[in-house]
């Protein structure tokens, strides 16, 4: 039957091959022959503009209103993404992310050098999302972090309750009383990243929203764009003053990232570095574990407003 069914899909292929020009190809994938008659079906460019353009503009009036954002698309927002796109399906989750590239520091290991270091018990992360490693006693390593990375990205963004909005960076909260007349975060403000990074050159442009019930910030630690919530918190004066992070320390770093990981304010849990920027710790330089397990905690912690 298996054979039957691969067969009647070959038909299918080439049946629908014919049918949009490409008569010259007429056998089905892998045994094409790429010879002088090969061409691709054919195609107007306005239906490549249309067909970004109607799922994209769609997925910005569907995400307007998210159940939860998650704001920086690292190692620690990924994991919090793929754990709740996994577990509540029907919670609508939109990963805003400033770079072109997500995956944020998670493509190497330390000193761009490839193999990625996770310690004990994170391995039961890699196991949950199928990445093999290598098992050497209190920790497990990598071959490529991008191996991570990218299989952590895959995991996620082939959710459809995830949508990632690239090149697009959060400029602002939205902070509004609930119904309870309390200050709450209730969303982001954003903008092209390439805006955001030119408001010093043109007049006013202004920023785009998405509401949410929960943000998550995952934003890193201290940079041209990280730890950007807790700045923004702490500049409007809504959390005490930032500790900064401290330097290097492997075992007090990854513990307190994990369990200091919870809601900083109403409506809002950062995850991953930006912690250490609140709180004041040390960071962990290249391994990884705390960051997954963060992202988890992150994502409990989210689920459990949701039940409240
Ligand atoms: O582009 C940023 C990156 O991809 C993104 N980001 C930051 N500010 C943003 C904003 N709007 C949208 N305003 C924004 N996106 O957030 C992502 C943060 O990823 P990261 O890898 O820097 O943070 P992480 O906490 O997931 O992982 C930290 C990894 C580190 S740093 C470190 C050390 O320095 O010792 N050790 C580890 C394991």
């Amino acid at each position: 039957t298996l054979l039957q069914t691969s067969q009647q899909q070959a038909e299918k292929q080439e049946a629908s091959l014919v049918a949009s020009g490409c008569s010259s190809l007429a056998k089905a994938y892998p045994d094409y022959v790429f010879g002088e008659d090969f061409k691709f079906a054919p195609i107007r460019e306005s239906i490549v503009a249309r067909a970004m353009i109607k799922r994209y503009w769609k997925d910005l009036e569907t995400y307007a209103e998210s159940d939860i954002v998650i704001v920086g698309a690292g190692s620690a927002g990924l994991t919090c993404a793929y754990y709740i796109g996994t577990r509540r399906p029907d919670l609508k989750i939109a990963i805003i992310e400033a770079g072109v590239a997500p995956g944020g520091g998670a493509w190497l290991g330390g000193q761009l050098m490839s193999a990625m270091v996770v310690r004990k018990p994170a391995d039961a992360f890699l196991n949950e999302i199928g990445v093999p490693y290598e098992d050497e006693g209190n920790y497990v390593v990598v071959k490529h972090a991008a191996l991570f990375t990218s299989t952590i990205m895959a995991r996620a963004l082939s959710l459809p309750n995830i949508k990632l909005f690239n090149a697009t960076a959060v400029e602002d909260l939205i902070v509004k009383e609930d119904e309870k007349g309390e200050q709450r975060i209730a969303g982001v403000v954003t903008n092209w990243t390439l805006v955001s990074l030119n408001h010093g050159t043109q007049s006013c442009m202004d920023p785009n929203t998405l509401n949410a019930h929960v943000v998550v910030s995952a934003t890193g630690h201290d940079g041209p764009f990280g730890a950007f919530c807790v700045k923004r918190l702490a500049k409007a004066k809504l959390i005490p003053a930032l500790g900064d992070m401290r330097c290097l320390d492997m075992n007090r770093a990854e513990d307190h990232i994990v369990k200091g990981t919870r809601e900083i304010y109403p409506g809002l849990i950062a995850t991953g570095m930006e912690l250490s920027e609140v709180d004041g710790r040390n960071r962990m330089g290249a391994t990884f574990g705390a960051m997954m397990f963060s992202g988890v905690k992150a994502a409990q912690t989210a689920l459990s407003i949701f039940d409240e």
